[in-house]
């Protein structure tokens, strides 16, 4: 189902999110959960009436929460969403499919919990029978109005109670209710997610007795900039954060889909590029130049840091002409200036879109339509007839200059977080072009001038893992299954939750057990089915060291591949 190819039909994600894992039995969990684990059949009965009545004593217990329902769902049902569930558009995105086969027994709470008088969330916590003693909240994708309900399958088949909210309000891929309501915006920009922290963690306790031995996070996108937003500003909610692809610089973000679209302009525009073009003439050309600097042309670009692409001259021909083979020279300056860092006249604003196969961009950024069009809409401009195609580096300045909430998520002190002992295992795709994975390696830099560590120093508590191949959070021709959850294979019986291949279950184990993830093990399948087999594994390094051929043994084996500095400029 979920080919290569699928991307093409993502409509307009742009952000999305992640989690999904499996059991990982390791000795460790067992002693931790020793004291609760479900036993006796007797007991196995009684889960089922204590998730029936689980509802009303949480309706007394929980502050401001109205409980919608609870429900106890056997592993193997096949849940139907409704629209009382989630929006219908969030139907629309393959992260948030209209049903899902349930891994594992839980119980499924559903509640309102107002945030202010004229705000609140709705939010879910997935309570498994075969509880490891751990805590887990999932995060959103874009800008939100969605349950990750994936992402709650995968992690609470894994023994995590798992959370997840709808992140402030119901309209899936719409802005408007952020309209004139900076309430629902602030539930959007932290509130949402430390909330249902705060209410899960509680529904925890009341539900299984006993309090969560570690509390854990994982999300993608939107999510994973939710789980910076936690580090720095909640660094008591989580022992351990999984940061996918992090869209904070949110609001230079925003600003960089503007600019986009005023070099792409619209799709009858002179300059525009259209999506055929890119497939068949431009990305061609990308990987002629780039693919082979890793030594190994697999059409994976190990490190875009190195590939400085500019069209090549041999791609351009006469204005004018219609030729398939071949761009004008107006269109390639587009694909020059898409590749270029943007600035506001000498001031530096966000990364370059990374050269790769942008088959991502070509559905989000490069559609000649404005990407971030709600955001401007309803939060900066506050108007709903805004013409988003009009935006220019004025709009980008106050854009820039609101940031409410604070939702840049750009903090470079996260000492609190550190000094509790919190992990943060960052991971970013090298191939995804909604979210520069340039970014993370900003902030990775900004928290270690800013705290004054070394990397070394860094490595204690902030690891960033750099996904070659891997699209925005998830597929891409490299070996992109890290157990991130959304589509990552992690199917029951398989060995991905190994903690050498999986970043939730590595996380696990680094806060329980001290062991630091080194590289993290990515798995490429057969057309991305699992039963087809292993097209290539490869282990991803932590930056800033780079991934680097051995320039003899097998390439689509990890062993033939090293982490080393990095000694370029
Ligand atoms: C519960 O988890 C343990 C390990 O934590 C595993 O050995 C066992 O098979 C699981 N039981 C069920 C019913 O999933
Ligand atoms: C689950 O149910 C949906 C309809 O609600 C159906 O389309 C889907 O094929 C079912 N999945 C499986 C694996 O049976
Ligand atoms: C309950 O909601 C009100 C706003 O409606 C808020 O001021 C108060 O802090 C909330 N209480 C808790 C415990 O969250
Ligand atoms: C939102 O607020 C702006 C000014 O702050 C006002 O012009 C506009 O009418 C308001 N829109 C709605 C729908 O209330
Ligand atoms: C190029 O093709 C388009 C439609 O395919 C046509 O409208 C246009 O006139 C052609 N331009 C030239 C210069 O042939
Ligand atoms: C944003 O962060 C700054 C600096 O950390 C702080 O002074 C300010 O109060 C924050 N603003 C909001 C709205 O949280
Ligand atoms: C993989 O997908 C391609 C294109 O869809 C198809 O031609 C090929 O047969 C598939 N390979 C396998 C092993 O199924
Ligand atoms: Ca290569």
């Amino acid at each position: 189902m979920f080919s290569r190819k699928r991307s093409s039909f993502i409509p307009v994600p742009l952000l999305l999110l992640a989690a999904r894992l499996s059991t990982s039995c390791t000795t460790y969990s067992s002693s931790l959960v020793a004291g609760h684990r479900v036993t006796s059949s007797s007991v196995e009965a009684d889960f089922d009436s204590k998730c029936s009545s689980i509802a009303s004593q949480l309706d007394s217990s929980i502050p401001n929460a109205t409980i919608r329902f609870a429900e106890f769902v056997t592993q193997g049902t096949n849940l139907t969403l409704t629209d009382s569930d989630q929006h219908p558009s969030c139907v629309a995105e393959p992260a948030f499919p209209g049903s899902l086969i349930i891994r594992a027994d839980v119980c499924r709470i559903s509640l309102d919990v107002q945030t202010s008088g004229r705000s609140g969330i709705r939010m879910e916590a997935w309570l498994p029978r075969n509880w490891t003693g751990r805590f887990l909240s999932t995060g959103n994708g874009w800008i939100g109005g969605c349950i990750q309900y994936v992402d709650m399958a995968y992690t609470s088949s894994l023994g995590f109670a798992t959370v997840g909210t709808n992140n402030g309000h119901d309209d899936g891929y719409s802005g408007r209710s952020f309209l004139n309501n900076s309430d629902v915006l602030e539930d959007f920009v932290y509130r949402s997610v430390h909330t249902g922290v705060v209410v899960g963690k509680d529904i925890t306790k009341t539900f299984y007795g006993n309090e969560h031995t570690k509390s854990y996070y994982l999300g993608c996108s939107t999510g994973g900039r939710q789980g910076l937003k936690s580090i720095q500003h909640f660094p008591e909610d989580f022992d351990g954060v999984v940061a996918g692809a992090p869209g904070n610089q949110w609001n230079k973000m925003m600003d960089a889909s503007s600019h986009i679209f005023s070099l792409t302009g619209t799709p009858d525009a002179p300059s525009f590029v259209p999506a055929e073009a890119w497939v068949n003439i431009v990305i061609p050309d990308i990987l002629k130049q780039c693919d082979t600097i890793d030594g190994v042309e697999d059409g994976v670009i190990e490190d875009p840091n190195l590939c400085n692409y500019v069209p090549s001259p041999d791609i351009v021909c006469l204005v004018d002409s219609n030729s398939t083979s071949c761009i004008t020279p107006e269109q390639a300056d587009t694909v020059r200036k898409v590749f270029s860092p943007f600035f506001i006249g000498d001031e530096f604003i966000y990364p370059r879109l990374v050269p790769g196969s942008v088959s991502d961009a070509l559905h989000v950024v490069l559609t000649g339509d404005v990407a971030s069009a709600e955001w401007f809409k309803f939060v900066v401009n506050s108007d709903p007839n805004l013409d988003a195609k009009t935006l220019g580096p004025s709009d980008w300045k106050k854009c820039i200059a609101q940031d409410p909430f604070n939702i840049s998520t750009f903090k470079g002190d996260i000492s609190a977080f550190k000094n509790r002992g919190g992990k943060l295992l960052s991971y970013h795709g090298q191939g995804d072009s909604l979210i520069s994975p340039e970014s993370s390696e900003m902030y990775y830099d900004h928290v270690s001038s800013n705290m004054d560590l070394s990397n070394s120093q860094m490595d204690d508590f902030y690891r960033l893992f750099r996904i070659s191949g891997m699209l925005h959070c998830f597929a891409g021709p490299g070996a992109w299954n890290v157990g991130q959850g959304l589509f990552g294979d992690t199917s029951p019986g398989s060995d991905y939750t190994d903690p050498e291949k999986n970043v939730l279950m590595a996380t696990v184990r680094w806060v329980e057990e001290g062991m630091a993830p080194e590289t993290i093990e990515g798995t490429k399948f057969v057309n991305d089915t699992n039963s087809l087999g292993i097209e290539l594994s490869r282990k991803h390094c932590r930056f800033p060291l780079r991934n680097t051929y051995d320039g003899i043994g097998d390439s689509t084996k990890p062993e033939s591949w090293s982490c080393q500095p990095v000694s370029d400029p």
